[in-house]
């Protein structure tokens, strides 16, 4: 594995996908730094190149759109003798961070892959939504990434450790650090989870302070900051997600400021961001226990002796919901697709079995 690659990111397990991919000699290994409709931007160890999907890349994306290279992702590249370059495999992800499709299919979408570390960024002012953390917080636990919260802009208020504190309550499992973009204060700690050339992936709703942050980790000016317009009624926002190298090592992905994210079926991940309320509900007298009136309620008791916050019971029955709803709409599209299938298959199958004439 070259220094390059290294830097890059790339562990052991994906460079040994790499390297025995059948005529892995011509190909060449790459990470994608960023995909515009088709037409992606990948990082190899002989710097940035543009390349297309491949006709099999194609066929596996039209079967599965999770197929689809996202950011992150490491990726085997073919040279063609006019200088086209194409992407002709997908490396199996070690994480993934995926968002529920607004609308439409009820497939994720990928935001980002290969991701070590994902910090939940949040602005310390205006005063942080604890529900809007505990929403995010799920979404990385189910990336199978390791959540951090990062408090910003601390110069801006000075309560920031009590409300560390509150977070805090809100994020069990995961560490809470507080930093200032403008003043470097408490950016070491931050700058720490890039150790061992590890990928940090950013999330946080537009305006929380991701660019600056990337841009105060690095050194110097990388990504545009949003700048407050003159006439105050708004902002410009990125939309662009891009995976940045820093100069000291460690990898960053900026995603698109985030306004609302779904949450995908499993509910693993809101099982891992709620592990206090998983807990009580497993001590419920009845397995079945919907916790409004049903007696020997572990939840009920902990909301009535306050050691389970209304807030947070509330923020997890909601989340609860939507998760139920993704699940049902995804066994309906499985439903529809083994329908389908099934159907070809009949039909094949009078094909191949018409009476000869
Ligand atoms: N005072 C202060 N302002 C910050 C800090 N970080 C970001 N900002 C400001 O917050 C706004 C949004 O920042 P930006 O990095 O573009 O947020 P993004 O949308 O999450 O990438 C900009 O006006 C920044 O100047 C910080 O640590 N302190
Ligand atoms: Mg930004
Ligand atoms: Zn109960």
């Amino acid at each position: 594995m070259s220094a390059e690659l290294l830097a890059l990111g790339l562990d052991a397990t994906t460079a040994d996908y790499l390297a025995t991919l059948p005529g892995a000699a011509e190909l060449v290994p790459g990470r994608v730094a960023r995909v515009d409709k088709g037409l992606s931007t990948i990082l190899t160890e002989d710097g940035p190149v543009r390349a297309t999907w491949s006709g099999g890349l194609l066929a596996a994306i039209a079967a599965d759109s999770q197929a689809t290279p996202c950011t992150g992702d490491w990726v085997a590249l073919r040279r063609w003798p006019d200088d086209r370059v194409t992407v002709e495999s997908l490396a199996p992800r070690r994480s993934a961070i995926v968002r529920a499709e607004v609308g439409g299919s009820s497939r994720g979408q990928v935001l980002a892959a290969n991701v070590d570390v994902v910090a939940i960024v949040v602005g310390l002012e205006p005063e942080p939504n604890i529900s809007r953390i505990e929403r995010f917080l799920a979404l990385a636990w189910e990336s199978g990434a390791r959540p951090v919260v990062v408090l910003t802009k601390a110069d801006l208020v000075v309560d920031a450790d009590s409300i560390a504190e509150d977070v805090a309550t809100a994020a069990p499992g995961a560490e809470v650090l507080v930093c200032s973009a403008t003043t470097g204060e408490g950016l070491d700690a931050v700058s720490a989870l890039l150790d061992e050339n590890a990928t940090l992936a950013l999330l946080g709703v537009s305006g929380a302070g991701k660019s600056s942050l990337v841009n105060a980790l690095a050194g110097v000016e990388l990504l545009d900051v949003q700048a407050i317009r003159e006439d105050g009624k708004g902002r410009h926002t990125s939309v662009r997600r891009e995976l940045i190298v820093l100069p000291q090592g460690g990898v960053v992905i900026d995603t698109p400021g985030l306004r609302g994210i779904g949450l995908q079926e499993s509910g693993e991940g809101l099982a891992a961001a709620f592990p206090d309320i998983t807990a009580l509900v497993e001590r419920c007298k009845f397995t079945d226990c919907a916790h409004a009136t049903e007696p020997g309620c572990a939840v009920q008791a902990a909301l009535e002796d306050g050691a389970l916050p209304v807030r947070r019971y509330e923020s997890w029955q909601k989340l609860q919901r939507e998760a139920a709803f993704m699940a049902r709409r995804t066994d309906l599209r499985l439903q529809r697709e083994t329908k389908k299938q099934w159907i070809r298959q009949t039909k094949e199958h009078r094909r191949d079995n018409k009476p000869r004439l």
